[in-house]
This record gives structure tokens, sequence and C-alpha cells, in this order.
């Protein structure tokens, strides 16, 4: 039975993960952790530890102290953040890595590890991006990210550490915002769409991304953690991806289900740099190949989703004041 830890478990992938790993058969315990606290009306889910993932020895403590042989480790600063705090960025982003792979070495831990479309640099085929390709990003995130991915694959190596990941496209959920990344845009939209019927959206509108509905990011970071690891010939940062589209296009669907939806441009010069040095689309064959990856939701059924979601939850957030 598998006792976990995941580390900044309080945000956009974390409030999700948690709850369906502690769903999942197999699984004995499930640990979150983050330097935020808890909200209360949570905390009878789980057990909870404050850990900050540049202290080793905090890490250390909580693994020891709850017997656990698998981190999720997802506590990082995203892209645009990131940006605008490289030092920090450098600090939690890789140094928090590090720090949970020496854990992971001394204490006989798997780790999962999410890297990100934002690994690759304006130097990438763009367009059906290959998994093993040119990575030369140009933010201080991709050059997290892509030191991330290459650290995991040595301590797999040098002192056999289990890291296994996926590179994340913009993820889009209705359970927790996101954390200040360049594809942000596509979860801000949804909710102005159901609050306000328009959106100021803060990249262009022919700006094409690839994304995915948050039930396949837990379902990619569960099962290849899950994988049989000899059919894996990749093991670390495996290309994924669900849907490809505009802020045109996401506008576009949004309008069938809120005909009078109006999107305006204001575009951010600094994360529309950013978008522009990314892929805009990824080759996600090896991780279909290798360990089965097949997402479930594409456009038409997120956006139902998501705005079916949205209006239950602003609906009770308006007049419970929780949002
Ligand atoms: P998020 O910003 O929503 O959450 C990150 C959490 O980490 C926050 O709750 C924050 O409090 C916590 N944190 C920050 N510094 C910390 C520290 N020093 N110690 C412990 N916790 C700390 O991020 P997310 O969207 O949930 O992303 C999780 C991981 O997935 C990140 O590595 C991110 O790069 C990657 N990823 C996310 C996306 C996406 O679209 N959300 C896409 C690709 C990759
Ligand atoms: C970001 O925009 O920073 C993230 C990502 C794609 O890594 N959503």
């Amino acid at each position: 039975m598998k006792r976990i830890l995941v580390t900044g478990a309080l945000g956009q992938i974390g409030s999700e993960l948690v709850a369906a790993l502690r769903r999942r058969p197999g699984v004995e315990l499930v640990v979150a952790s983050d330097i935020k606290m808890m909200p209360g009306t949570a905390s009878g889910d789980g057990p909870f530890e404050y850990l900050d993932c540049t202290n080793q020895r905090q890490i250390e403590q909580v693994v020891r102290k709850h017997g656990i042989d698998t981190i999720y480790h997802l506590a990082a600063l995203l892209s645009a953040v990131a940006e605008e705090r490289p030092q920090v960025a450098w600090d939690v982003n890789l140094g928090g890595l590090y720090r949970v792979l020496e854990v992971a070495r001394q204490n006989g831990c798997a780790i999962f590890f999410p890297s990100s479309i934002g690994a690759f640099g304006p130097g990438t085929p763009r367009d059906r991006t290959p998994q093993d390709t040119v990575q030369r990003p140009t933010t201080i995130y991709g050059v997290t990210k892509v030191a991330g991915e290459l650290v995991c694959d040595y301590y797999h190596q040098r002192f056999g550490v289990d890291a296994r990941g996926v590179r994340f496209p913009g993820l889009v959920s209705h359970v927790a915002v996101p954390g200040g990344g360049t594809t942000d845009y596509a979860v801000e939209i949804f909710y102005d769409a159901v609050r306000n019927r328009r959106y100021t959206c803060f990249l262009g509108p022919e700006t094409r991304l690839d994304m995915m509905y948050m039930p396949d990011s837990v379902k990619a970071a569960i099962e290849v953690m899950e994988a049989n690891p000899a059919k894996l010939e990749h093991r670390n940062a495996f290309n994924v991806t669900a849907m490809n589209f505009t802020p045109e296009e996401l506008a576009a669907e949004i309008r069938k289900h809120v005909p009078e939806f109006k999107i305006e441009y204001q575009v951010d010069p600094v994360r529309q740099a950013i978008a522009d040095s990314w892929p805009r689309s990824l080759d996600d064959s090896a991780a279909r190949r290798e360990w089965g990856w097949s997402p479930d939701y594409d456009l038409v059924a997120m956006t139902t989703d998501m705005l079916e979601n949205l209006e239950r939850k602003l609906r009770v957030d308006d007049r419970g004041k929780l949002d």
C-alpha cells in the first residue's frame, strides 16, 4: 500500500490530485503539504503538514514521520510569477526539487515531477513538438524545468531513484484558481464568462497553445507513476496533451453556451513573449505508446463541464462569500 506526500498541495493541481489519490485503490495514506495553510473547512479531509520544499530537514522529517514511499512534488513558481522573481524561482523550482530528490534517494521514495511546455524555447519545432528535441527555453521557468528533467534522469541513472514525470500543457480547472502562469487566461475566461459575460484577454487572439482539463492531468500524473517500468523507454518528461486552441476559438466555444459572451484583448507583452516562445502543439505519441496515455476531454467536453461547474460554484460563492 502506497504512502504518498504531495508538496505544493494547495495549488491548482494539488487541490484535485490529493483527493483523487485518496480515492485510489492501493493507496493507504496521502499527506498534503504546502507553505500556505490549509483552510479550516478542508482540514477534515486527511493529514496536512506545513512544508517548505527548500528546507531539506523539514521534508526529511515529514517523510520519516509518515513512512512516505512516493512524493508528488508540485511546489513551484509558475512562468509569469517566476519571470517577476527569477532568483526565488530558481531556489524554489530547482533548489526544492534537488532537496526532494535527495530525501527520496536517502529514504527510497519514488518521485513525480511535473515539467511543462515551458521546457521548450524558440529554437524548438513549434508544431507537434517531438518528445526528444531542442530544449533552449528563454524563461527562468523553462530553465528550471529543463534542469529539473535532467536532474530527475540523473538521480534515476546514478542512484536508482524512480523519478518520473510529464510535460503538461496549460491546465484548465474549476476547483482552485491558477497560480500565475502564461496559460491562466484559459481559466479566467470561464470565470468572467459566468460572472460578467465578457473577458479581457492578456494573450493575443491567435495565440495557439496546447491545453488539458484537470481530470486528465490528474489521470496522467497517477498513470505515469503506476506504469510498468519495463515498458518505459523515457520514464521522465513525457509530452502529454489533450486539445489545442487560440483565445478566439475558446471564446467561440463558450459562446455556444453563453451567446452574449464578448472577448476583448489587452496584450501583456511579457506573457505574450513567453507564449510565443512555447510550442503551438505537442506530439505525445511516446506517452501513448509507452504507458497508454489517452485523454478523456476535448475542447467541447471541457467547455460544457467547466461552465456547469462554475455556474454552480459561483452561485454558492456569491451567496456564501467564499470566492
Ligand atoms: P500552483 O502555483 O497553483 O501551486 C503551487 C503551490 O506550491 C502553491 O500552493 C504554493 O503555495 C506552493 N509553494 C510555493 N513555494 C513553495 C515552497 N517553497 N514550498 C512548498 N510549497 C510551495 O501550481 P500548479 O498549477 O498546481 O502546478 C504544480 C506543478 O505543475 C508546478 O511544478 C508547475 O510548474 C507544474 N505545471 C503546472 C501547469 C499548469 O497549467 N497548472 C502546467 C505545466 C506544469
Ligand atoms: C504556465 O503558464 O506557467 C503553466 C505552464 C504551461 O507550465 N500553466
